[in-house]
């Protein structure tokens, strides 16, 4: 299953999301990370955040409604304490951007270039719970920020984006600015409105939603992505078995992304990379890279 993508070995194109497993501190011995191709540390900012007011998380049957607000320990803390226990992991290593200004992108990405054992770095240039975490839908701030980190590293980065909107010609920015992967997608923004108390369920209102609701969305995104420009994709979004995977790599996914399925079954990323091996066994190929955008082949 194995395969090499910018000069990088990856064990498979199952990645772990961004998000719901934090930096596993409730999943040690529980995920297996080394059976993965890639895992993606939360999203850092230069200082530590305690994020928003309570409650943050809220599990449903098809969706998993999140208004976390960048929870995190800050680039320093990240570096001294986190890296220092995944550095050793034989897997890839991304780790997530976020700030509140540009600049402050540009000074984490260069704290975090550094360090050796990071393969990647995700720019989230899409959080949907802090206000002004929507940088992916200014080209100034996309050119602006890509231009200054293209010339700080050579390591693939990779732009993750929101799902909502006329995404394409801001995709394309980033392309022509340097962005090696654009990783769809971040939480749509949503609502939920709790009715034993008759307003909304999360104090900033509107909060992130995942789980299996968001795939219709985000596949067509992908496959409008890889349509127009095909590129490098990661797909994320409502992942939680290997058919899912299939139809993100049928429609131009060269990753897969597992985020909130974890919380249903942490063992599903795992499970994944399996199925998906036997699925390759069973169509009598080495790895998945002559199925990605399969689906669009003679579609267009
Ligand atoms: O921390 C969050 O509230 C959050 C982030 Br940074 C993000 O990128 N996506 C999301 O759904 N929540």
């Amino acid at each position: 299953m194995k395969f090499k993508f910018l000069n990088i070995e990856f064990k498979n194109p199952v990645i772990l999301a961004s998000g719901p497993w934090w930096f596993g501190e409730e999943y040690e011995g529980k995920i297996d990370y080394e059976k993965l191709g890639a895992i993606t540390f939360k999203s850092l900012t230069k200082n530590e955040r305690i994020g928003n007011p309570p409650p943050n998380i809220l599990i449903e049957d098809y969706v998993v409604y999140n208004s976390v607000g960048l929870r995190n320990p800050g680039v320093d803390r990240f570096i001294s304490d986190i890296y220092e226990k995944f550095k050793n992991l034989d897997t890839i290593l991304i780790v997530s951007i976020a700030g509140h200004s540009e600049d402050e992108f540009i000074e984490n990405f260069e704290k975090l270039s550094k360090l050796d054992k990071i393969s990647m770095f995700e720019l989230n240039l899409s959080c949907p719970n802090v206000s002004g975490g929507l940088f992916c839908f200014s080209k100034q701030s996309i050119k602006y920020i890509l231009e200054n980190v293209r010339a700080i590293s050579k390591k693939p980065i990779i732009v993750k984006f929101s799902p909502e909107g006329e995404i394409l010609p801001f995709i394309e920015t980033s392309l022509n600015y340097g962005a090696d992967i654009i990783n769809l997608a971040n939480s749509p923004i949503g609502l939920k409105i709790d009715i034993e108390n008759r307003k909304p369920f999360f104090h900033r209102v509107f909060c992130g939603y995942s789980g299996k609701a968001v795939k219709p969305l985000i596949l067509k995104k992908v496959y409008e992505t890889y349509r127009a420009f095909k590129c490098p994709i990661i797909g994320l979004g409502g992942i939680f078995d290997y058919k899912d995977a299939l139809e993100y790599i049928f429609s131009g996914a060269l990753f897969v992304s597992v985020g909130s399925a974890i919380y249903y079954d942490y063992k599903i990323p795992e499970k994944i990379v399996i199925d998906l091996e036997n699925y390759l066994k069973e169509n009598k190929l080495e790895n998945h890279l002559e199925l990605v955008g399969i689906a669009l082949r003679d579609s267009f």
